[in-house]
């Protein structure tokens, strides 16, 4: 349990932050909600520098965290917690396929 490359959920995140930042990043939010409900995931660690064009389609302001499963992501720390049992955060839209929801 934990990460895991293969999983099917992905988490992005920094790759590296200054030293005051660390540990307050809201990454953590949907890793530890992960960790609570035994469900792995994977990371996608992006540099804060030079962001990835892709990321922006997921998160407008290019921020993280944004926690994907399949076809869905999720661009809000808080609501990416409301995993339920069967993995798929409450709040995600679909936003390469479909209507958001
Ligand atoms: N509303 C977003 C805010 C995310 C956010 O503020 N992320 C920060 C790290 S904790 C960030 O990416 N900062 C870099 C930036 O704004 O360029 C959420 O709830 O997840």
């Amino acid at each position: 349990m934990g990460v895991k490359s293969d999983a099917a959920i992905e988490i992005t995140a920094f790759d590296w932050v200054p030293d005051f930042a660390q540990g307050f990043v809201r990454d953590l939010r949907p890793r530890w909600a992960c960790e609570e409900m035994g469900v792995d995931y994977a990371e996608r660690l992006i540099s804060a520098v030079n962001r990835p064009a892709d990321h922006y389609r997921d998160q407008p302001w290019g921020q993280v965290p944004v926690l994907r499963d399949g076809m869905s992501a999720c661009s809000k720390a808080a609501r990416s917690c409301s995993i339920s049992p069967n993995r798929t955060p409450r709040c995600c839209r679909a936003t390469r396929k479909g209507a958001p929801r």
